[in-house]
């Protein structure tokens, strides 16, 4: 069995065991339909996971790489606009298909299959790779070098401010716009990273609206990240505010992306 495969049948097995979160909200947080709605993503999400391993075994797909576990980021979609540009973690699948809900005349399922494909229909990168991005969601699609997209994120914040005045660039986003840019808890070590956090930060006088989320797993690949490494080395830094969910309940995730939005 691969790996996605077991997922899957744990979180079938704890299903029908019962064994579901205790259910508590958060004062300000999403409608039950709408939280019906990003399970649907998050689910969607995981069958692309699975679906992308039955690909690569018949020969119809090649690179595959899980989102399973970094469902929650349906809930950061959520708690942002469709205008907010994302630079997202190569796992974020459940983001960009919440999105897609959040924009008419959407096909995410048959576009994210088409990349798994290689297909030179792939809206994204035209069959070069496997990968997340769609210009009508504002997803810019990245490589998988990992923590190369920050500082391309801090750059696109800083621009937002720079565009305002300059017409016609102003039109192109709202003036409260604001760009996320996700990234996992051992790409946050590389200096790569390093280098765009302390930017955005000595920029923060000037006005980088920018919204950095670390999904935490606590490894990448094989090692493992400290114990409360990302939290003690991301609390206190200069004119960085820090936030803190967790990720697998949706209801918190949702809450708090929503709380760090508004403050950026
Ligand atoms: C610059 C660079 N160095 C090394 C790698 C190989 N690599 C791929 S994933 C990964 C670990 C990423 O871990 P993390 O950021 O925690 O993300 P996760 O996969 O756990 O979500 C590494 C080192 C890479 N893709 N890019
Ligand atoms: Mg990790």
């Amino acid at each position: 069995m691969d790996r996605a495969l077991i997922v899957d049948g744990n979180f079938r097995r704890r299903v029908a065991a019962g064994e579901l979160p205790d259910g508590s909200v958060p004062l300000v947080s999403i409608t039950a339909p709408k939280a019906i709605s990003l399970y649907r993503a998050q689910c969607l999400s995981r069958a692309l996971d699975l679906t992308s391993r039955v690909m690569q075994k018949n020969g119809q797909g090649f690179y595959t790489i899980g989102s399973s576990g970094h469902d929650g980021t349906a809930a950061v979609a959520e708690a942002l606009r469709p205008s907010d540009m994302a630079f997202l973690h190569y796992r974020d699948a459940a983001f960009q298909i919440a999105r897609a809900d959040q924009v008419p005349e959407q096909n995410i399922a048959r576009d994210m299959l088409l990349s798994f494909a290689c297909s030179t229909e792939d809206p994204t990168s035209g069959g070069r790779h496997k990968i997340l991005g769609s210009k009508d969601l504002m997803i810019l699609p990245q490589t998988s070098t990992i923590a190369s997209h920050l500082p391309k994120a801090v750059g696109a914040a800083y621009s937002i401010g720079a565009a305002r005045r300059t017409p016609p660039e102003h039109q192109q986003m709202p003036d409260d716009a604001i760009v996320m840019c996700s990234f996992g808890d051992a790409s946050a070590n590389h200096s790569t990273a390093q280098g765009a956090i302390n930017t955005a930060g000595w920029n923060s006088v000037q006005s980088v609206p920018l919204l950095f989320v670390c999904e935490d797993n606590g490894i990448g690949i094989s090692t493992k990240t400290p114990k409360g490494w990302i939290e003690s080395s991301m609390a206190h830094r200069p004119g960085i505010k820090y936030f803190k969910a967790d990720g697998l309940n949706l209801y918190e995730a949702y809450a708090v992306a929503a709380e760090a939005a508004q403050y950026v």
